[in-house]
């Protein structure tokens, strides 16, 4: 078996979901910039905070509680920047609807800035998070996520190229102004749109 197929390669219903300049991988790549970090989730927590009426602060446990409240399943394809695409990768977790609904961000907010362990962080204009298939994902085809893969929690935003999915999440900023993260300010799109092939920053 192959590990990467060039999209000029695959039957036509597979081809027509992996974007231009993509090569589909049946493995499931760990890709990251600087090393994973070693979380206890006792001592982890999430923020969200910025342009909301409610700035709030969960521990693991009651993030845990969010999750059986309010599960959210998706299956979506994946494509990251460097070429590969995986298909029908399945993601559990909380819905980013429910982080909406209780911090409440308000009419000024257009950005959610994705804030990781380490100073990693992700812009997304906040439209692609208000969509039904962006959520916190805790496990990952069926099993917890792996250290590698982001554990305990990442974001998941299908639309856009795979960077803006921040592992090892920390924090969910809402804000009325931009702030291009950490592989937009290092050559990459603002956006990342992969069907507009939206790689390098320039690329329209
Ligand atoms: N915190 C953090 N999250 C990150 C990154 C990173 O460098 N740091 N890299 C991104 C990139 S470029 C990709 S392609 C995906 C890869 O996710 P995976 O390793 O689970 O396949 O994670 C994204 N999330
Ligand atoms: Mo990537």
């Amino acid at each position: 078996m192959k590990f990467f197929t060039k999209k000029d390669d695959l039957a036509p219903e597979i081809a027509a979901r992996v974007p231009k300049g993509q090569y589909l991988t049946e493995k499931w790549p760990v890709l990251h910039y600087g090393p994973v970090p070693n979380i206890d989730p006792k001592k982890w927590d999430l923020r969200v905070f910025g342009a909301v009426e409610n700035e709030l602060r969960w521990s693991w446990d009651e993030l845990q509680q969010l999750d059986a409240d309010a599960k959210a399943l998706i299956t979506a394809d994946m494509h990251c920047v460097t070429t590969w695409s995986r298909l029908d990768q399945k993601w559990e977790g909380i819905p980013f609807s429910v982080i909406v609904g209780k911090a409440k961000p308000t009419p000024a907010a257009k950005f959610v800035i994705a804030h990781s362990e380490h100073g990693f962080t992700a812009n997304i204009p906040i439209e692609y998070c208000l969509r039904d298939d962006c959520l916190i994902a805790l496990r990952a085809n069926g099993e917890p996520l792996s250290a590698e893969h982001g554990r305990p929690a990442r974001l998941v935003v299908p639309p856009l190229y795979a960077w803006k999915s921040a592992k090892w999440l920390r924090g969910i900023e809402f804000s009325a102004t931009d702030k291009p993260g950490f592989w937009e300010r290092n050559g990459y799109h603002n956006t990342g749109d992969p069907w507009k092939e939206q790689r390098y920053w320039g690329d329209d």
